[in-house]
């Protein structure tokens, strides 16, 4: 790996301007090494590698079977190194050394999965006019852009790259300037699976400048944007200017329901779970919880339990939780947690930061806060930390109106033993998925995955993904 350097057209590349942007070891606080940050040349630069590998290069020229067999290797591959790949990742977003292993795996599983994938999306025929055949195939955009976020790295590599290039696209990619290692190290990798120069292009820097550039480019086809609602905005204005539509997927407020009747000895781990993994900072965080009120006081007296002995530190400690990715999140969590102590919401329990976690790193005590008023802040807005708000709720049609009263709609879960009540308000609970008596159920790249409302639109994952990744192309022959 070459940090200060782009992956381009399947070489390390130096970037335009000299201008370079910090590696931060969320940990520590210490800069342990610099990225590039590329401007709208590199990113001409980038486009222009993919267009040709797509138009006249390896990768158009290659079979579905043969693209799968590539990508198949690249999953070997990523399992190879899977013991470097994790420790650039732990060090680069903080996450604990087992939770970076486990990304790691997840992110082969995606490659395994599109691998396997890309000769199996079919078309179909339809019956038509006499004398005519009908045939709808799905073809690649061409080249699609990515801009990631800082979350999750590595598995998002796998999560928007993968069924890109399984439908037959070439890709440019923008990591989050906040954590790029993962991706500069797995481009590099790509080449020695077999992916041809410019299937896969990786350029770094800040989202206003390579980012925007990336998202404008009149080269690129089709866009794949996860971060802030925000900045999805303004993706999806840039892709407008150039006729492209695109995939937002921006985080939510994801409610988990529990009725009275619901099994506590299940729910309780997996309701903290759903938290404080990757310490919050999940766009399916389950980081608001109904409660019936008749229950109330028995699900939050044991959770309080459960959350006081969440323990936070260094990737090496490897605890429940590790450090907030940057000295901004990081405030921005704190602000959450301080603004609801002094909106005089009770703090029913907080875990603990090691002792010998280093000062300078960006630690945030999980807290658990309720009954949290349905008009605070905390009830409503992204806290993209490991902060869960506990409201009580009366019925099922006032929790249904709590489950729908945010602008999100990514996640939701309801606990409950009755059958009926599962499938009345699991239809009618606004969420891309739906989890009953479960959460996030295991790493789930076989299932569709993406929001409505300010979580964005489009879906991840499955073959769903690779429905987004093509356009389907009706073909109608006049044969007499
Ligand atoms: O996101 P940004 P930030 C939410 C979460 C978090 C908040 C802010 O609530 O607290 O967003 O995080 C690129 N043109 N999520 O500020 O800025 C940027 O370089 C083009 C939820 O880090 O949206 C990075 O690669 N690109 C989310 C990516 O957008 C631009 C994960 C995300 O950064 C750009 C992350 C621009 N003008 C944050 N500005 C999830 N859905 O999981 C920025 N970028």
């Amino acid at each position: 790996m070459e940090p200060g350097f782009n992956y381009i057209d399947g070489q390390w590349r130096a970037p335009q301007s000299a201008d370079t942007l910090p590696m931060i070891e969320p940990a520590t606080g210490r800069t342990y090494d610099r990225i590039a940050d590329s401007d709208a040349r590199d990113v001409d630069v980038a486009v222009a590698a993919a267009r040709t590998a797509f138009d006249t290069g390896a990768w158009g020229r290659m079979t579905a079977t043969e693209r799968g067999r590539v990508m198949s290797r690249f999953a070997a591959l990523i399992e190879r190194d899977a013991a470097s790949l994790a420790a650039v990742e732990a060090r680069d977003t903080g996450k604990p050394d087992s939770v970076a292993r486990a990304d790691i795996t997840a992110l082969a599983r995606y490659f395994e999965f599109y691998g396997g994938a890309a000769d199996k999306l079919h078309g179909e025929t339809i019956p038509y006019l006499d004398g005519y055949m009908v045939a709808v195939v799905h073809e690649p955009y061409g080249v699609t852009g990515h801009i990631l976020p800082w979350n999750y790295p590595a598995q998002m590599f796998g999560r928007t790259l993968a069924p890109s290039l399984a439908v037959g696209n070439a890709v440019v990619l923008k990591p989050a300037e906040d954590a790029s290692a993962s991706a500069l190290q797995l481009a590099e990798l790509a080449t020695e699976a077999g992916f041809p120069p410019g299937a896969i292009n990786v350029v770094t820097g800040r989202g206003a400048g390579a980012g925007a550039a990336l998202a404008s480019h009149p080269g690129v086809d089709f866009m794949s944007f996860t971060g802030s609602p925000q900045v999805g905005q303004i993706i999806q204005k840039l892709c407008a200017d150039h006729f492209i539509t695109c995939t937002l997927e921006l985080g939510g407020k994801s409610p988990q329901i529990v009725f009275a009747d619901a099994d506590l000895d299940a729910a309780i781990p997996v309701i903290v779970k759903a938290i404080i993994q990757n310490s919050g900072q999940t766009c399916s965080a389950g980081s608001r919880l109904l409660v019936e009120r008749s229950a109330y006081d028995a699900v939050v007296g044991r959770l309080a339990e459960a959350f006081a002995q969440v323990r936070v530190g260094a990737p090496a400690a490897d605890r429940a939780c590790g450090p907030i990715i940057t000295a901004k999140q990081q405030a921005r969590v704190q602000q959450f947690i301080d603004q609801a102590r002094a909106d005089g919401i009770p703090v029913l329990a907080q875990g603990r930061i090691d002792e010998d976690a280093d000062p300078a790193g960006f630690y945030v005590a999980p807290t658990l806060f309720g009954p949290v008023p349905r008009d605070n802040d905390l009830a409503r807005d992204e806290v993209f930390g490991p902060v869960l708000a506990v409201l009580p709720f009366d019925d099922e049609a006032d929790a249904l109106a709590l489950a729908n009263g945010t602008d999100y709609g990514l996640v939701a879960a309801i606990w409950t033993r009755d059958g009926a009540r599962q499938l009345r308000l699991g239809r009618k609970v606004r969420a891309g998925q739906l989890f009953v008596n479960c959460y996030g159920a295991g790493a789930g790249i076989e299932l569709p995955f993406g929001g409505t409302g300010k979580s964005g639109h489009g879906r991840e994952k499955g073959f769903a993904a690779m429905h987004d990744f093509s356009i389907t192309k009706t073909l109608v022959i006049h044969h007499g």
